[in-house]
């Protein structure tokens, strides 16, 4: 039996150089013949598969559906997986035979039994998964791209759920509010298996337990790896703790700013404090480590200034690397219940009209990535990694790339 399980394009977001985490994990679980296929740089080439599982979120939803149509078209059976068919479980059936709902560990074996026997079922409820017993995602899962500007890190998960759950977010809802941790000793040992030097852990806020990331990130220092990671940017607010995390390997940082105005923020989040932002992101740098900063547009009390002022607060910190997004409402959010939305789950902002929006996000993007800034940023990077030109190529091919995407858009 040989099935093939699928990422769909993303539609109107830019595509991440990284086969998802979830694929791989399904793939490690799966007792057959797998081809993992990541259709955002490779071709579906064979059709003649038992089964199909793809990986949905709303920005590939649509993607998601032309492909499972035409391989049920072809009479191939398909799975529909992921945090949109989670909430949108009825939307989702219209175009798969099967959907799973929630996290797929503890059900996806039997998905492939009931397939053999020839009683797949029309819904399957993972629940949550058992953290203390998640499959170790074998290497030829991970990667399906490799070019010399990429050093592709290894994916990895220590926890899931989160405690807080702000408005304009699904995973509390997906995951539930009670963190759940992987064994630090899983942790390690999945990434001595994979003699990995670079790894990228996709926790929603790698720090959101004090206790557990300590523990993780002293096991991690023998391992000598480099890491990037999501957390809330008041992490930097313990010195002490941004040492280690530095020592243990830390790079790279991404964390979510939203906003660089406090009216706006209080909109969805009551815990993200502007005027602290300066000074925990100077620690961040003075810790040499990348900035990486998360930016949405379009709240409320956003105006058209809005875009210069963040440009500003960016130059004047000396960030790295940015995101900009518009204010997103996707199902599985207190947002998409109570905000009226224009096209793709976007919020139509109240300031501004749609086009102002994305044409402000647009130039924002085209001024933070162009040429001399990019240079300038090289300079500091030169500054903390001059012996390590690779990087520097990848740090400027990367920035290019959200030229060019804002560019095309
Ligand atoms: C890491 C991450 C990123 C990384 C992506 C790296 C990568 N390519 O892997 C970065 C930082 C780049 C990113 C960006 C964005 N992200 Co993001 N991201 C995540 C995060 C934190 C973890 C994803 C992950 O790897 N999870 C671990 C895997 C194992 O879990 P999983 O994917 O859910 O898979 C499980 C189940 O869903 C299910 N499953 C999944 N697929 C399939 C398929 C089949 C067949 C089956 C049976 C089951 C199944 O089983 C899996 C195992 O349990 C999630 C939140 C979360 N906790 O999941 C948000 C999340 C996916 N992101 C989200 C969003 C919105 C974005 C952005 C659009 C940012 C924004 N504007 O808000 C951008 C999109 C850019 C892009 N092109 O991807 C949303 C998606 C909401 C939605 N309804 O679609 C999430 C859920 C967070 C949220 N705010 O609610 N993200
Ligand atoms: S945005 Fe971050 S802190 Fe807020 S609920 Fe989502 S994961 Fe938790």
């Amino acid at each position: 039996m040989r099935i093939a399980l699928i990422q769909p394009r993303f539609e109107y977001v830019m595509p991440y150089h990284i086969t998802p985490l979830s694929l791989g994990i399904l793939a490690t679980l799966s007792d057959c013949d797998v081809d993992v296929i990541d259709t955002n740089f490779t071709k579906i080439k064979r059709f003649n598969y038992d089964l199909v599982g793809i990986s949905c979120t709303s920005f590939t939803a649509t993607s998601a559906y032309k492909i499972a149509d035409m391989f049920r078209d072809k009479g191939v059976k398909v799975v529909l997986g992921g945090v949109h068919p989670t909430f949108c479980a009825a939307e989702a059936l219209k175009h798969a035979d099967s959907v799973v709902v929630g996290e797929a560990e503890g059900v996806w074996k039997k998905v492939i039994e009931d397939f053999r026997q020839g009683k797949l079922g029309k819904m399957y409820d993972g629940g949550y998964a058992d953290m203390g017993r998640m499959p170790i995602v074998k290497l030829k899962y991970r990667q399906k791209r490799k070019s010399m500007l990429y050093s592709i890190p290894l994916l990895i998960q220590t926890s899931r759920g989160c405690v807080y759950d702000c408005d304009f977010c699904s995973v509390t809802k997906f995951s539930g509010r009670k963190i759940r941790h992987r064994p630090v000793e899983d942790v390690v040992k999945e990434i001595k298996l994979n003699k990995a030097k670079s790894v990228f852990f996709v926790d929603d806020n790698l720090v959101a337990d004090f206790g557990y990331a300590e523990k993780l990130f002293k096991a991690l220092i023998p391992l000598k790896i480099k890491w990037g990671g999501q957390v809330p940017l008041n992490f930097a607010r313990n010195d002490k703790f941004v040492r280690l995390a530095k020592k243990s390997g830390c790079r790279r940082l991404f964390v979510g700013i939203e906003s660089v105005n406090q009216e706006s923020i209080n909109e969805v989040s009551d815990k993200c404090k502007v005027s602290l932002y300066e000074k925990q992101i100077k620690i961040l740098r003075d810790n040499n480590i990348i900035v990486w900063a998360g930016f949405i547009f379009g709240f409320d009390h956003d105006n058209k200034k809005i875009f210069s002022d963040t440009l500003k607060f960016c130059f004047r910190n000396k960030i790295d690397m940015v995101n900009f997004h518009p204010l997103a409402a996707f199902p599985g959010t207190r947002l998409y219940e109570d905000k009226e939305l224009v096209k793709d789950y976007l919020v139509k902002p109240k300031n501004m009209s749609i086009d102002e929006l994305l044409g402000g996000i647009n130039w924002a993007y085209r001024q933070f990535y162009s040429w001399p800034k990019i240079l300038q940023r090289t300079i500091w990077q030169l500054k903390r990694d001059w012996y390590k030109p690779v990087k520097l190529l990848k740090f400027i091919y990367l920035s290019r790339g959200y030229y060019k995407s804002a560019v095309k858009a």
